[in-house]
């Protein structure tokens, strides 16, 4: 692994990080204003940066080959792409909103398991932001840095993502889920610490490769919008739960009408878990995971069968409540179960995937962790 010094012949200036995450409920309601409740992983991405004031960018990893260089004056959408894209969408934005940034030397390292659906590339872009306004000591609220990121990603990228993987790594603190409204731009913290009932959050990455998951992201967001638009309204959060069949009877399609029904039924869903949570009564939980992964699976149709072999599995081996994390596709499932049961879960899933003729499965420790910040 190469260090900063061997690679750019110069001391850094400072490292700052941006942790991955898991959502805990409340899957593709973002885009739709609604309401989301991840947590930061301990997984992160950690960049350290030196800065440069010639107005060019040198950006490299400690594992992969060579150093990617580009002057801010250049930077378009698309003109760097790769991984790379992710640090020059981040330099990018910055410009774009005025922000005086000069140039810099940026080596990334990350623990965050890529292709895993936990939100490395937010991470990327919000770390990168971080380092790059540390550098200057410019002082940026989280929640505006989250926005940045996700325009870096929406504009420059190109991915039509929301806005819950970036506020996750910007605003997520130590022991709690981020409660965040997206419609009302609120956030609240709520304290999740499984340990002290007795109960694991297992992750579980299916190691599934991501099928079309990019063109399927962009498909489900648009039938959202599509709906909301025939409903005559801003977006789907605007769809009571109580007055959802009549707004469903309004639609002629029925594939829409299902799209809609994820939606809102999933806002629902991330509202009661919260105040289950709130009561202290995190075993009943358990079912709603359930649930939203029926609805992912049946009804906004995002799950593989990785996916849906390893919440069944989770499931019949004791899982109080499990489904799958992140945009879909692939990525990991997350299951609640007994602390005691965590080793035989895992087992079963892992006995389940090689009958299946699956990759094995890996599993993950995800404490409710700090989210980006400058580390020295
Ligand atoms: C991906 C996106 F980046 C998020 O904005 C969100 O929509 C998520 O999928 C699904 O909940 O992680």
């Amino acid at each position: 692994m190469s260090t900063f010094v061997e690679v750019f012949g110069t001391e850094p200036d400072g490292v700052w990080q941006a942790p991955g995450r898991v959502n805990l409920i409340g899957e593709h309601t973002d885009y739709n204003d609604g309401l989301v409740l991840p947590i930061a992983l301990p997984n992160r991405m950690v960049v350290t940066a030196s800065a440069r004031d010639d107005g060019t960018f040198a950006v490299a990893s400690t594992v992969l080959d060579g150093v990617v260089e580009f002057s801010l004056d250049s930077l378009q959408p698309g003109s760097v792409e790769d991984w790379a894209a992710y640090p020059a969408g981040a330099a990018w934005i910055l410009r774009e909103a005025g922000y005086e940034i000069g140039g810099a030397n940026l080596l990334v390292d990350s623990d965050i398991p890529f292709g895993a659906g936990l939100s490395s590339s937010a991470a990327l872009l919000c770390a990168t932001l971080v380092a790059l306004l540390g550098l200057r000591d410019i002082e940026v609220d989280p929640a505006e840095v989250a926005r940045l990121a996700q325009r870096a990603e929406n504009q420059y990228v190109g991915a039509p993502v929301g806005l819950m993987d970036q506020m996750a790594s910007m605003c997520c603190t130590e022991g709690h889920a981020l409660y965040f409204d997206i419609r009302a731009m609120t956030t609240d913290q709520i304290p999740f610490d499984p340990a002290a009932d007795g109960l694991g959050l297992l992750v579980i990455d299916v190691k599934a490769p991501h099928r079309h998951a990019d063109g399927e992201y962009a498909a489900r967001r648009q039938s959202c919008e599509e709906a909301a638009a025939q409903l005559g309204v801003p977006a789907l959060r605007a769809v009571e739960f109580d007055r959802l069949d009549d707004a469903l009877a309004r639609l002629s399609d029925d594939v829409v009408r299902r799209r809609v029904r994820h939606v809102v039924t999933e806002i629902r869903r991330v509202e009661d878990a919260v105040e289950l949570m709130r009561a202290g009564r995190l075993r009943e939980v358990g079912p709603l995971f359930t649930g939203s992964h029926v609805s992912m699976r049946d009804d906004f149709e995002i799950t593989v069968p990785e996916l849906d072999v390893a919440v069944d599995t989770a499931l019949a081996a004791g899982a109080l409540g499990a489904r799958m994390t992140g945009g879909g596709f692939g990525g990991c499932i997350i299951a609640l179960v007994e602390e005691t049961a965590e080793d035989q879960v895992f087992a079963a899933v892992e006995k389940a995937f090689a009958e299946h003729g699956f990759t094995p499965p890996t599993s993950l420790a995800a404490t409710p962790s700090p989210g980006a910040s400058r580390l020295s």
